[in-house]
Protein backbone atom coordinates (compact mmCIF):
# COMPACT_ATOMS: atom_id res chain seq x y z
CA UNK A 1 0.00 0.00 0.00
CA UNK A 2 3.00 2.41 0.47
CA UNK A 3 4.26 1.89 -2.67
CA UNK A 4 1.01 2.08 -3.91
CA UNK A 5 -0.32 6.05 -3.41
CA UNK A 6 2.77 7.21 -4.68
CA UNK A 7 2.80 5.28 -7.83
CA UNK A 8 -0.94 6.53 -8.37
CA UNK A 9 0.24 10.16 -7.66
CA UNK A 10 2.87 9.61 -9.80
CA UNK A 11 1.09 8.28 -13.28
CA UNK A 12 -1.87 11.20 -12.47
CA UNK A 13 0.69 13.52 -12.85
CA UNK A 14 2.36 12.05 -15.98
CA UNK A 15 -1.06 11.28 -17.48
CA UNK A 16 -3.46 14.02 -18.17
CA UNK A 17 -7.11 13.66 -17.79
CA UNK A 18 -8.83 16.84 -18.73
CA UNK A 19 -11.08 16.96 -21.40
CA UNK A 20 -9.76 20.29 -23.25
CA UNK A 21 -12.62 22.09 -24.50
CA UNK A 22 -11.96 22.99 -27.99
CA UNK A 23 -13.44 26.36 -28.27
CA UNK A 24 -12.33 27.08 -31.95
CA UNK A 25 -14.26 24.00 -33.02
CA UNK A 26 -17.30 25.15 -30.63
CA UNK A 27 -17.15 28.31 -31.98
CA UNK A 28 -17.39 27.26 -35.91
CA UNK A 29 -20.40 25.11 -35.18
CA UNK A 30 -22.37 28.34 -33.25
CA UNK A 31 -21.51 30.79 -35.94
CA UNK A 32 -22.45 27.83 -38.90
CA UNK A 33 -25.93 28.25 -36.61
CA UNK A 34 -26.08 31.85 -36.30
CA UNK A 35 -24.80 31.96 -40.43
CA UNK A 36 -28.07 30.07 -40.89
CA UNK A 37 -30.02 31.83 -39.26
CA UNK A 38 -29.12 35.20 -40.84
CA UNK A 39 -29.66 33.20 -44.47
CA UNK A 40 -33.43 32.50 -43.41
CA UNK A 41 -33.63 35.97 -41.68
CA UNK A 42 -32.83 37.78 -44.60
CA UNK A 43 -34.09 35.22 -47.26
CA UNK A 44 -37.47 36.63 -45.06
CA UNK A 45 -37.31 39.86 -46.30
CA UNK A 46 -35.46 41.46 -43.23
CA UNK A 47 -32.54 43.89 -42.92
CA UNK A 48 -29.21 42.27 -42.86
CA UNK A 49 -27.93 43.01 -39.33
CA UNK A 50 -25.13 45.42 -39.38
CA UNK A 51 -22.51 46.00 -36.86
CA UNK A 52 -20.00 48.96 -36.50
CA UNK A 53 -16.37 48.60 -34.29
CA UNK A 54 -14.64 52.20 -33.34
CA UNK A 55 -11.17 51.37 -32.83
CA UNK A 56 -8.82 54.20 -31.26
CA UNK A 57 -5.58 54.46 -32.07
CA UNK A 58 -3.34 51.19 -33.24
CA UNK A 59 -3.09 49.05 -30.42
CA UNK A 60 -1.43 45.72 -31.66
CA UNK A 61 -3.57 43.32 -29.83
CA UNK A 62 -6.74 45.39 -30.42
CA UNK A 63 -6.27 45.32 -34.15
CA UNK A 64 -6.05 41.82 -33.97
CA UNK A 65 -9.02 41.52 -31.68
CA UNK A 66 -11.07 43.71 -34.49
CA UNK A 67 -9.69 41.76 -37.04
CA UNK A 68 -11.31 38.32 -35.22
CA UNK A 69 -14.33 40.26 -35.21
CA UNK A 70 -14.58 41.51 -39.08
CA UNK A 71 -13.67 38.23 -40.06
CA UNK A 72 -16.38 36.29 -37.75
CA UNK A 73 -19.20 38.94 -39.32
CA UNK A 74 -18.11 38.24 -42.59
CA UNK A 75 -18.56 34.58 -42.11
CA UNK A 76 -22.23 35.17 -40.45
CA UNK A 77 -23.29 37.35 -42.76
CA UNK A 78 -23.11 40.44 -41.09
CA UNK A 79 -22.45 43.65 -42.23
CA UNK A 80 -19.83 45.23 -40.47
CA UNK A 81 -17.13 47.65 -41.05
CA UNK A 82 -14.20 49.32 -38.46
CA UNK A 83 -14.32 52.85 -38.11
CA UNK A 84 -10.49 53.89 -37.30
CA UNK A 85 -9.76 56.79 -35.60
CA UNK A 86 -6.60 58.75 -34.34
CA UNK A 87 -4.86 57.72 -31.06
CA UNK A 88 -5.14 61.58 -30.28
CA UNK A 89 -8.67 62.21 -31.37
CA UNK A 90 -10.83 63.93 -28.58
CA UNK A 91 -13.22 63.02 -26.14
CA UNK A 92 -15.82 65.27 -27.65
CA UNK A 93 -15.14 63.91 -31.30
CA UNK A 94 -15.32 60.08 -30.35
CA UNK A 95 -18.82 61.03 -28.67
CA UNK A 96 -19.57 62.76 -31.98
CA UNK A 97 -18.54 59.52 -34.10
CA UNK A 98 -20.62 57.84 -31.83
CA UNK A 99 -23.80 59.90 -31.85
CA UNK A 100 -23.67 59.65 -35.97
CA UNK A 101 -23.68 55.64 -35.37
CA UNK A 102 -26.79 55.63 -32.97
CA UNK A 103 -28.32 57.83 -35.22
CA UNK A 104 -27.78 55.99 -38.44
CA UNK A 105 -30.95 53.25 -38.79
CA UNK A 106 -28.83 51.05 -40.60
CA UNK A 107 -26.51 50.07 -38.03
CA UNK A 108 -27.91 47.75 -35.54
CA UNK A 109 -24.63 47.08 -33.23
CA UNK A 110 -22.00 49.35 -32.16
CA UNK A 111 -18.76 48.48 -29.91
CA UNK A 112 -16.10 50.59 -29.16
CA UNK A 113 -12.36 48.23 -28.73
CA UNK A 114 -10.90 48.81 -25.52
CA UNK A 115 -8.82 49.65 -23.86
CA UNK A 116 -8.90 53.51 -25.27
CA UNK A 117 -6.49 55.75 -24.53
CA UNK A 118 -5.53 57.03 -21.17
CA UNK A 119 -7.15 61.27 -22.09
CA UNK A 120 -10.47 59.45 -22.78
CA UNK A 121 -13.16 58.62 -20.47
CA UNK A 122 -14.07 55.01 -21.31
CA UNK A 123 -17.09 55.30 -18.50
CA UNK A 124 -18.41 58.28 -20.42
CA UNK A 125 -17.67 56.64 -24.13
CA UNK A 126 -19.59 53.36 -23.03
CA UNK A 127 -22.45 55.68 -21.93
CA UNK A 128 -22.43 57.70 -25.06
CA UNK A 129 -23.42 54.17 -26.98
CA UNK A 130 -26.99 53.90 -27.62
CA UNK A 131 -28.44 50.79 -25.78
CA UNK A 132 -30.34 48.87 -27.63
CA UNK A 133 -26.80 49.49 -29.87
CA UNK A 134 -24.74 48.47 -27.10
CA UNK A 135 -24.00 44.98 -28.43
CA UNK A 136 -21.07 44.56 -25.83
CA UNK A 137 -23.13 45.11 -22.69
CA UNK A 138 -20.66 47.76 -21.53
CA UNK A 139 -23.48 50.66 -21.04
CA UNK A 140 -24.47 51.54 -17.55
CA UNK A 141 -28.08 50.37 -17.90
CA UNK A 142 -27.22 47.16 -19.83
CA UNK A 143 -25.08 46.78 -16.48
CA UNK A 144 -27.87 47.64 -14.22
CA UNK A 145 -30.22 45.38 -15.86
CA UNK A 146 -27.69 42.61 -16.08
CA UNK A 147 -27.59 42.77 -12.00
CA UNK A 148 -31.27 43.22 -12.01
CA UNK A 149 -31.55 39.91 -13.96
CA UNK A 150 -33.12 41.57 -16.85
CA UNK A 151 -33.00 40.64 -20.53
CA UNK A 152 -30.23 42.24 -21.51
CA UNK A 153 -27.04 42.37 -24.02
CA UNK A 154 -25.17 40.31 -21.45
CA UNK A 155 -21.37 40.83 -22.43
CA UNK A 156 -19.63 38.54 -25.00
CA UNK A 157 -17.45 37.13 -22.88
CA UNK A 158 -19.41 36.26 -19.97
CA UNK A 159 -21.56 34.64 -22.10
CA UNK A 160 -19.17 32.67 -23.56
CA UNK A 161 -18.23 31.22 -19.96
CA UNK A 162 -21.68 30.05 -19.38
CA UNK A 163 -22.26 28.82 -22.69
CA UNK A 164 -19.09 26.86 -22.24
CA UNK A 165 -20.02 25.56 -19.17
CA UNK A 166 -23.88 24.85 -20.96
CA UNK A 167 -22.02 23.05 -23.71
CA UNK A 168 -19.72 20.62 -21.32
CA UNK A 169 -22.20 19.88 -19.27
CA UNK A 170 -21.37 21.25 -16.00
CA UNK A 171 -24.22 20.69 -13.50
CA UNK A 172 -23.78 24.34 -11.49
CA UNK A 173 -27.23 24.17 -9.29
CA UNK A 174 -25.47 24.59 -5.67
CA UNK A 175 -22.07 23.95 -6.92
CA UNK A 176 -19.06 25.75 -5.85
CA UNK A 177 -17.91 28.20 -8.71
CA UNK A 178 -14.70 30.62 -8.04
CA UNK A 179 -14.03 33.57 -10.20
CA UNK A 180 -10.72 34.85 -10.21
CA UNK A 181 -10.90 38.68 -11.57
CA UNK A 182 -13.33 41.14 -10.49
CA UNK A 183 -12.96 43.90 -13.92
CA UNK A 184 -16.43 45.46 -15.09
CA UNK A 185 -16.27 43.94 -18.48
CA UNK A 186 -15.38 40.49 -17.27
CA UNK A 187 -14.50 38.83 -13.81
CA UNK A 188 -18.11 41.09 -12.70
CA UNK A 189 -20.62 39.73 -15.45
CA UNK A 190 -19.35 36.27 -14.98
CA UNK A 191 -19.86 36.24 -11.34
CA UNK A 192 -23.47 38.15 -11.85
CA UNK A 193 -24.50 35.04 -14.37
CA UNK A 194 -23.15 32.62 -12.08
CA UNK A 195 -24.80 33.26 -8.61
CA UNK A 196 -28.50 34.10 -10.33
CA UNK A 197 -31.64 32.44 -9.47
CA UNK A 198 -32.32 30.97 -12.98
CA UNK A 199 -36.11 31.60 -12.25
CA UNK A 200 -35.87 35.42 -14.07
CA UNK A 201 -36.19 36.85 -17.31
CA UNK A 202 -32.41 36.27 -17.42
CA UNK A 203 -31.74 33.09 -16.22
CA UNK A 204 -28.74 32.37 -13.65
CA UNK A 205 -26.92 29.49 -12.96
CA UNK A 206 -27.76 28.98 -9.47
CA UNK A 207 -24.02 28.32 -8.64
CA UNK A 208 -22.26 29.20 -4.46
CA UNK A 209 -19.91 31.86 -6.44
CA UNK A 210 -17.38 33.42 -4.60
CA UNK A 211 -15.47 36.14 -6.11
CA UNK A 212 -11.51 36.38 -5.31
CA UNK A 213 -9.18 39.00 -6.90
CA UNK A 214 -5.94 40.72 -6.36
CA UNK A 215 -6.11 41.27 -2.90
CA UNK A 216 -7.63 38.28 -1.98
CA UNK A 217 -4.83 36.41 0.25
CA UNK A 218 -2.89 34.00 -1.17
CA UNK A 219 -3.73 30.98 0.87
CA UNK A 220 -7.26 32.41 1.00
CA UNK A 221 -7.29 31.85 -3.09
CA UNK A 222 -6.03 28.36 -2.47
CA UNK A 223 -8.69 27.46 -0.20
CA UNK A 224 -11.40 29.09 -2.53
CA UNK A 225 -9.64 27.27 -5.63
CA UNK A 226 -9.83 23.69 -4.23
CA UNK A 227 -13.09 23.53 -2.95
CA UNK A 228 -14.54 24.67 -6.10
CA UNK A 229 -15.89 22.67 -8.77
CA UNK A 230 -15.91 25.45 -11.03
CA UNK A 231 -12.66 27.97 -11.66
CA UNK A 232 -12.97 30.78 -13.58
CA UNK A 233 -9.80 32.89 -13.72
CA UNK A 234 -9.55 36.14 -15.85
CA UNK A 235 -6.89 37.80 -14.52
CA UNK A 236 -3.79 38.59 -16.80
CA UNK A 237 -2.07 36.65 -14.34
CA UNK A 238 0.11 34.10 -16.13
CA UNK A 239 0.52 30.48 -13.97
CA UNK A 240 -1.90 32.04 -10.96
CA UNK A 241 -3.87 28.54 -11.31
CA UNK A 242 -1.63 25.41 -10.18
CA UNK A 243 -2.04 22.26 -10.01
CA UNK A 244 -2.12 21.87 -6.41
CA UNK A 245 -4.97 24.90 -6.30
CA UNK A 246 -7.41 22.58 -8.24
CA UNK A 247 -9.50 19.68 -6.98
CA UNK A 248 -9.42 16.57 -8.85
CA UNK A 249 -12.24 16.22 -11.87
CA UNK A 250 -12.79 20.14 -11.56
CA UNK A 251 -13.80 22.44 -14.58
CA UNK A 252 -11.15 25.10 -15.47
CA UNK A 253 -12.26 28.13 -17.63
CA UNK A 254 -9.65 30.25 -18.47
CA UNK A 255 -10.03 33.59 -19.67
CA UNK A 256 -6.61 35.19 -19.19
CA UNK A 257 -4.39 36.18 -22.30
CA UNK A 258 -1.15 37.06 -21.66
CA UNK A 259 1.92 37.80 -24.10
CA UNK A 260 4.74 36.46 -22.85
CA UNK A 261 8.44 36.02 -24.16
CA UNK A 262 9.54 32.67 -23.49
CA UNK A 263 13.04 31.70 -21.81
CA UNK A 264 14.06 31.37 -25.33
CA UNK A 265 13.09 34.50 -26.11
CA UNK A 266 9.87 33.45 -28.65
CA UNK A 267 6.64 35.61 -27.98
CA UNK A 268 3.17 33.83 -27.12
CA UNK A 269 -0.02 33.77 -25.39
CA UNK A 270 -0.41 31.97 -22.51
CA UNK A 271 -3.66 32.01 -20.29
CA UNK A 272 -3.87 32.08 -16.55
CA UNK A 273 -3.27 28.30 -15.52
CA UNK A 274 -0.42 25.92 -15.21
CA UNK A 275 -2.19 24.30 -18.42
CA UNK A 276 0.56 21.14 -18.42
CA UNK A 277 0.57 20.81 -14.64
CA UNK A 278 -3.64 21.61 -14.19
CA UNK A 279 -4.23 18.80 -17.25
CA UNK A 280 -3.69 15.94 -14.57
CA UNK A 281 -5.93 17.15 -11.99
CA UNK A 282 -8.61 18.64 -14.04
CA UNK A 283 -11.79 16.97 -15.46
CA UNK A 284 -12.34 19.69 -18.46
CA UNK A 285 -10.15 22.88 -19.35
CA UNK A 286 -10.05 25.73 -21.76
CA UNK A 287 -6.72 26.26 -23.59
CA UNK A 288 -5.88 29.75 -23.84
CA UNK A 289 -5.68 30.55 -26.55
CA UNK A 290 -7.97 28.86 -28.17
CA UNK A 291 -10.78 28.45 -25.53
CA UNK A 292 -13.15 31.10 -24.60
CA UNK A 293 -11.52 33.54 -27.09
CA UNK A 294 -13.25 32.45 -30.31
CA UNK A 295 -16.08 31.40 -28.55
CA UNK A 296 -16.52 35.56 -27.24
CA UNK A 297 -16.36 36.49 -30.90
CA UNK A 298 -18.88 34.24 -31.52
CA UNK A 299 -21.20 35.69 -28.56
CA UNK A 300 -20.46 39.02 -30.19
CA UNK A 301 -21.97 37.47 -33.34
CA UNK A 302 -25.38 36.20 -31.16
CA UNK A 303 -25.46 40.09 -29.58
CA UNK A 304 -25.68 41.56 -32.95
CA UNK A 305 -28.40 39.64 -34.44
CA UNK A 306 -30.57 39.64 -31.58
CA UNK A 307 -29.73 43.90 -31.71
CA UNK A 308 -31.19 43.47 -34.93
CA UNK A 309 -34.46 41.43 -34.22
CA UNK A 310 -34.76 44.20 -31.16
CA UNK A 311 -34.96 46.60 -33.78
CA UNK A 312 -37.11 44.64 -36.38
CA UNK A 313 -39.36 44.13 -33.50
CA UNK A 314 -39.61 47.43 -32.29
CA UNK A 315 -40.03 49.00 -36.13
CA UNK A 316 -43.08 46.58 -36.50
CA UNK A 317 -44.79 47.63 -33.39
CA UNK A 318 -44.59 51.10 -34.61
CA UNK A 319 -46.33 50.13 -37.79
C1 LIG B 1 -8.17 32.67 -29.50
C2 LIG B 1 -9.68 41.01 -25.20
C3 LIG B 1 -8.28 41.55 -23.34
C4 LIG B 1 -8.51 42.91 -23.54
C5 LIG B 1 -9.34 43.34 -24.55
C6 LIG B 1 -9.84 34.32 -30.36
C7 LIG B 1 -10.03 36.51 -29.40
C8 LIG B 1 -8.99 36.23 -28.56
C9 LIG B 1 -8.39 34.97 -28.59
C10 LIG B 1 -10.70 37.83 -29.38
C11 LIG B 1 -10.30 40.07 -26.14
C12 LIG B 1 -10.07 38.61 -26.01
C13 LIG B 1 -11.11 40.57 -27.16
C14 LIG B 1 -8.80 34.03 -29.50
C15 LIG B 1 -11.74 39.69 -28.18
C16 LIG B 1 -11.01 37.79 -26.88
O1 LIG B 1 -8.06 32.08 -30.57
O2 LIG B 1 -7.82 32.21 -28.42
C17 LIG B 1 -10.46 35.56 -30.31
O3 LIG B 1 -10.85 38.42 -30.41
N1 LIG B 1 -11.14 38.39 -28.19
C18 LIG B 1 -11.30 41.99 -27.25
O4 LIG B 1 -12.00 42.46 -28.14
O5 LIG B 1 -10.73 42.80 -26.38
C19 LIG B 1 -9.92 42.39 -25.38
C20 LIG B 1 -8.85 40.61 -24.17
Amino acid sequence: MRLLTPLKTLSRLLTPTAKIIDGKKISADIQNGIKEEINGWVAAGHKRPALRAILVGDDPASCTYVNKKMIASREVGIDSDTVRLPSTISQEDLVKKIEELNNDNNIDGILIQLPVPDHINEREICNAVHVDKDVDGFHVTNIGKLVANQDTFIPATSLAVIELIRIIGIDTFGKRAVVCGRSKNVGLPIFQMLHADYRNELPGLEATAIMCHRNTKPEDLVMYCQSADIIITATGVPGLIKPHMVKEGACIIDVGLTRITTPEGKSKLVGDADYEGCLARAGYITPAPGGVGPVTVAMLMKNTFKACKNFDRQRSNQK
